[in-house]
């Protein structure tokens, strides 16, 4: 199968291109700057674009209630679970263009080349473009696929606000999703646990061991635990002038203890697997000459290990104590999302490990410390995922860059693993 699976390589290069231009992100001088918000307009527009590929290509496509994108080529069994593939198309503000999208339109190109080698896959084949991998709207991230895993209450989602603007003029999901043109009861997005045979994954690595070792390809045997927790921290503000330092209780002053205390318990564990930052602070009244009354902070906590992950936030809360006794703020706490790591399926691993044998790669096995869809799909089927590197180990920023080689190898693998997966 190796040698007759010949990718398209100019067309998939150029087709990654394509979609970057659906973007509002200003054009940047060190590479290609990428914002594309879930249901914002180019995120309809890449949909669109996406559709339009796929039916021309021949493949029946649909959409779910909270706008997962389905590209299925039936097999000759139609009933028969099908093998599925997929990632995301949307990008944080200021991202790069191989995010999520390699495993889209690498997935597509794969269904293209197995339709042009001539196989007639007993499994069905389906590529999934999932709603909202990353957090930036709704402030948690695989909507859809947590959705389609049974992991996110429908009615939860629905009401879920977004979460970097003003609470009175916030939108909820159901408002958003509607005006996109979804209009399904979210109940319906979940599937059955035996729905797909198997699940791959093809996406960037998002850190720098592949190209550091000169390897050309990974194979995920797990995914680490992700979890996010919001902050509010209420003092008492006032003129920056005519309050007296003895009379503040400075919100940012202690937001700024709060998140040099999340550092230092990150990495007290001394486990290279625990990482924990504030991704974002938002300073009330945010002027400045008026001493901040509130400060909204949002960490992004991991680990392989969601005990030693629990155990890092069980210290940050004995420092919240201590500084509200000791500044009289008020602290709130609000979890977002605590997740489970996930194991990718042995077989599946080692099914990867043999197409790489007969495309001559020596993969490496490794952790995916980034969370994907895959996370939330090893709820309901066997997973793996494939990695290919990108320089310098550079994600969610616009010098990030994955080679035309490395991409359509990546793709290659893919495509002879759903082979195999849909003959079996
Ligand atoms: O944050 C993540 O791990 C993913 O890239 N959204
Ligand atoms: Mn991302
Ligand atoms: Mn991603
Ligand atoms: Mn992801």
């Amino acid at each position: 199968m190796a040698q007759q699976i010949q990718i398209d390589q100019p067309r998939l290069t150029s087709e990654l291109a394509t979609l970057a231009t659906f973007t509002d992100a200003e054009p940047v001088s060190n590479g290609t700057s990428v914002t594309r918000i879930v249901f914002s307009p180019d995120d309809l527009r890449a949909r669109a674009w996406l559709k339009e590929l796929a039916t021309a290509d021949g493949f029946e496509v649909r959409d779910d209630a909270v706008g997962n994108i389905f590209i299925r080529w039936t097999g000759t069994d139609p009933d028969a679970p099908a093998v599925a593939t997929g990632s995301h198309t949307d990008a944080i503000p200021h991202a790069g263009m191989y995010d999520g999208t390699v495993g889209v339109l690498g997935g597509l190109e794969a269904m293209r080349t197995l339709k042009r080698s001539g196989l007639q896959p007993r499994r069905s084949i389906e590529l999934v473009m999932f709603t909202s991998e990353e957090p930036t709207r709704f402030g948690i991230g695989c909507l859809g696929s947590r959705l389609m895993s049974g992991t996110l209450d429908p009615k939860q989602a629905d009401a879920l606000r977004e979460a970097n603007e003003p609470a009175d003029t916030a939108k909820t999901l159901a408002q958003v999703r509607t005006a996109a043109g979804f209009t399904g009861d979210l109940a319906s997005v979940k599937l059955s646990p035996n729905h797909y045979h198997a699940w791959l994954e093809l996406h960037i690595e998002q850190g720098p061991l592949l190209e550091r070792e000169g390897t050309p390809l990974g194979i995920v045997t797990s995914i680490a635990a992700p979890a996010g927790y919001r902050f509010t921290i209420s003092g008492l503000g006032g003129h920056a002038g005519a309050l007296l330092m003895p009379d503040r209780k400075d919100a940012l002053c202690a937001a700024a203890e709060l998140i040099l205390a999340i550092e230092k318990h990150a990495l007290a564990t001394h486990v290279i697997d625990t990482v924990a930052t504030v991704g974002t602070c938002d300073v009330h009244p945010g002027a400045v000459n008026s001493v901040p009354s509130r400060v909204v902070l949002q960490l992004d906590i991991r680990d392989t290990d969601p005990t030693r992950r629990e155990s890092v936030m069980q210290a940050i809360r004995r420092d919240i104590e201590t500084l509200r006794q000791r500044r009289g703020v008020i602290i709130t706490e609000q979890i977002i999302n605590a997740d489970a790591p996930a194991q990718s399926s042995p077989h599946l691993v080692e099914l990867l490990e043999e197409v790489c044998a007969t495309h001559g790669i020596s993969p490496r096995k490794m952790v995916s410390r980034a969370y994907h869809d895959s996370l939330f799909m090893a709820r309901i089927a066997p997973i793996a995922m494939i990695f290919i590197p990108c320089r310098n180990g550079v994600s969610h920023r616009p010098d990030e860059y994955a080679t035309p080689a490395h991409t359509t190898l990546g793709v290659q693998v893919l495509a002879s693993a759903l082979a195999k997966l849909a003959s079996e």
